[in-house]
């Protein structure tokens, strides 16, 4: 186990990285110090050939992450605000285009910020009892880590709107059926789950991975002749590597490919 502060919790199982909010006691609420660590330990992760697929959980049985820290905003005027907003949009940014799949497996609330860090991640597995939603305008305020963007794109403007509108909260089984998560596990099983399907991922061609990671996050803002002009470039462009040679003469060998991720 690694930390790149205590708020963040790193740790390397082969190529997977197991990355824990953490900051239990006040139910992984997200300051500028643990967004920072958060930044921090994917900016290192990113830079690591070794991992190929990464876990966002929260340490704790509680709670992924419980939205943006009440405590550090409370007071803030709008330049305080845009700070904070500052250190989540670093990471929402480091998520959105890291070369790594991350999972976020979410074992409690993720709530405002803390489930908007949650859609910032590739696809999300809950554990079954987890509460998400946006509650902050019942705190006079609305999403700020992209989450009136990024939940629109997840389940369509209008759930997004009665979700975001009304501040409610949903479990995990309510959030499975609208599609905002994959799977839900019991509490159990989450991680192990979570561990199972990045073990998957990590088995596939690196760079491959990284390039459908690009042609599913960039397509969607782009009209759809951009978005398949985009597939094709970068389709194309994995005739330059190594890997595609690899992994198909594999296949025509009928032996297993060896990724060197070049
Ligand atoms: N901020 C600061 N402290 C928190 C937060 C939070 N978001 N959530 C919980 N805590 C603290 C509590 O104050 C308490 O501290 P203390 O022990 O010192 O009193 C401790 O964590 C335990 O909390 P509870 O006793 O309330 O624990 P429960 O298990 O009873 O309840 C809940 C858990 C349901 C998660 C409850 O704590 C809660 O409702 N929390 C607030 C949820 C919320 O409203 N989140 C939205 C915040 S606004 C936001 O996220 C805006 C994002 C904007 C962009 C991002 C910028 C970074």
């Amino acid at each position: 186990m690694s930390v790149a502060s205590e708020r963040a919790l790193v740790a390397r199982e082969g190529a997977i990285a197991l990355v824990s909010v953490n900051r239990p006691e006040a139910r992984n609420a997200l300051d500028g110090e643990t967004l920072d660590a958060l930044a921090e330990a994917f900016a290192v992760l990113e830079s690591d050939a070794t991992i190929r697929c990464a876990i966002l959980t929260g340490a704790g049985d509680k709670a992924f992450a419980a939205g943006a820290d009440i405590k550090a905003m409370a007071d803030a005027d709008p330049a305080g605000a845009d700070l904070l907003v500052g250190h989540a949009h670093r990471v929402g940014d480091l998520l959105e285009a890291s070369r790594l799949p991350v999972i976020a497996a979410v074992n409690g609330f993720a709530l405002g910020g803390g489930f908007e860090l949650a859609l910032a991640c590739d696809f999300i597995f809950a554990a079954r009892g987890a509460k998400v939603g946006l509650p902050e305008v019942g705190l006079g305020v609305i999403p700020g880590m992209g989450g009136t963007q990024r939940l629109v794109q997840r389940i369509g403007v209008a759930r997004a709107r009665q979700l975001i509108y009304t501040g409610g909260l949903i479990d995990a089984d309510a959030a499975e059926r609208m599609g905002l998560v994959n799977e839900v596990l019991e509490p159990a099983e989450l991680l192990l789950r979570a561990r199972a399907v990045a073990t998957e991922i990590a088995s596939r061609a690196p760079l491959a991975v990284a390039a459908a990671k690009r042609a599913l996050r960039r397509g969607p803002d782009l009209p759809l002749d951009a978005g398949i002009a985009l597939e094709r470039r970068l389709f194309t462009g994995l005739f330059t590597t190594h890997d595609q040679k690899e992994g198909m003469r594999a296949f025509l060998d009928k032996r297993v490919p060896v990724w060197t991720g070049r």
